[in-house]
């Protein structure tokens, strides 16, 4: 049975990942940091008591920032393979804590490829880093692949940027078979409620229900490649299973903006929309509703709004990837498109609302009788 270990694990890629490997027959370890409250929802349908025989998952208390802990961790478990999914991973918030983003997601990488050197597991353990299209930044190149020159634009990208030659340098100085996956912006319904596509669904699902009035927003005319975590997972096993180790740009060659992926949102919610006004005035007003999604919405209703507060001092315009390596030499391709994505992720969060909505009316009576 092939053992693997994930940082990251309580991620949106992590639990995919997890479920991923444990279909394949893998013994699955995880490194969850420590939280004051529980925090492994995204994996508690794949959750095995440890008490029980036979258990395939299993947790660890550790974080990125701790050495002797990996170190421990990585001698411990003696993977097969190492997945290092665990990052600051929220670009905008990188502005504001360039330097835990540094520590976290530049030297957090450092740490593990030297647990593995250090114990000596070079020739057994295969080591996989979460690069990210952020490294392409201000493009030079469209559509971007492996041997375009890289520009970051943000703390996360340059801390990218280090992990992404580190994890080259280990390979080529110490022999590890190590690969980055230069991976395209990917989505699901377990992707974290401030990344903008789970902005929009989250937030215009719970508009719709009337659990909030309005939706803020940053920069509508940004252009992504966005495909589905499900499918990028499946694509990071596949770069470890490889003769050798090499780096892989994962895209869906397709590329939407947030104002595009916002109108896709609004029309599974049956909600027609006009865009008014420009730049931070930029609004988005209910033209009309039909279907039974969004009962709280009536036209004229302004629901969508522009916070500067949501732009980034340093902007990441467009990105689009050519996935084609990937293609010929893992036979890698996406199966689910960004705007089948879009409504599966809508799909979830509308049932979240209601449920929120049906919570709220069940909770009045009981209001009511304590004259609340
Ligand atoms: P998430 O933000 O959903 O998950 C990040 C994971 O890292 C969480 O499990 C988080 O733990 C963990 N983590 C954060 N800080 C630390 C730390 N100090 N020590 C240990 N673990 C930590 O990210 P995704 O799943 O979306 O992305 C996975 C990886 O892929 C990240 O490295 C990301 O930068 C990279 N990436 C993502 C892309 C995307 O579009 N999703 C595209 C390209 C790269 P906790 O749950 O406790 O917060
Ligand atoms: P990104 O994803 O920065 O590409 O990084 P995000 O969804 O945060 O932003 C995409 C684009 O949308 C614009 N935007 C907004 N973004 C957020 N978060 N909130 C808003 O309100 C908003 N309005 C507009 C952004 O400016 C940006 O242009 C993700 C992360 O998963 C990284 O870890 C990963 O490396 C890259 O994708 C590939």
């Amino acid at each position: 049975m092939k053992r693997a270990l994930i940082t990251g694990i309580t991620g949106q890629d992590g639990s995919y990942l997890a479920e991923f490997l444990l279909s394949k027959g893998y013994e699955v370890h995880g490194i969850k940091r420590r939280a004051s409250q529980f925090n492994t929802q995204r994996i508690d349908h794949i959750y095995e008591d440890p008490h029980e025989p036979r258990v395939r998952l299993r947790l660890h208390h550790g974080d990125l920032s701790d050495a002797s802990n990996l170190t421990r961790i990585v001698g411990e478990v003696q993977p097969d393979e190492i997945y290092n999914l665990g990052a600051q991973s929220h670009v905008g918030v990188s502005f504001e804590a360039p330097e835990y983003s540094g520590d976290i997601d530049a030297l957090g990488t450092l740490r593990l490829l030297e647990a593995i050197r250090l114990l000596g597991l070079q020739d057994r353990t295969r080591f996989y880093q979460a690069s990210s299209s952020e490294l392409f930044g201000l493009v030079q190149e469209t559509p971007q692949r492996e041997t375009t020159p890289f520009y970051p634009r943000s703390p996360y990208a340059v801390a990218k940027l280090y992990s992404y030659w580190i994890t080259v340098n280990y390979r080529e100085a110490h022999g590890l078979f190590a690969c980055n996956g230069i991976l395209f912006n990917h989505e699901s319904p377990r992707r974290g409620e401030t990344f903008v596509t789970r902005k929009i669904t989250r937030g215009l699902a719970r508009v719709a229900q009337g659990l909030e009035p309005c939706l803020y927003l940053g920069n509508l005319d940004a252009l992504r490649d966005w495909g589905h975590a499900r499918d990028y997972v499946r694509a990071q096993w596949m770069m470890l299973q490889q003769d050798a180790p090499e780096d892989f740009v994962i895209a869906t060659g397709q590329q939407n903006s947030v104002r595009e992926f916002l109108v896709w949102t609004a029309t599974e919610l049956g909600i027609t929309l006009a865009f008014e006004g420009s730049g931070v005035d930029e609004t988005a007003r209910v033209v009309a509703v039909s279907g039974n999604a969004a009962p709280a919405l009536r036209p004229g209703q302004v629901i969508m709004r522009i916070d500067p507060r949501f732009f980034r001092p340093a902007e990441v315009e467009t990105l689009l990837g050519d996935a084609s390596r990937a293609r010929t030499r893992l036979g890698w391709r996406p199966e689910t498109t960004a705007r089948e994505m879009c409504a599966e992720m809508v799909a979830a969060d509308l049932l979240d609302a209601r449920q929120q909505v049906r919570l709220r009316q069940d909770d009045m009576p009981a209001a009511v009788a304590a004259g609340l």
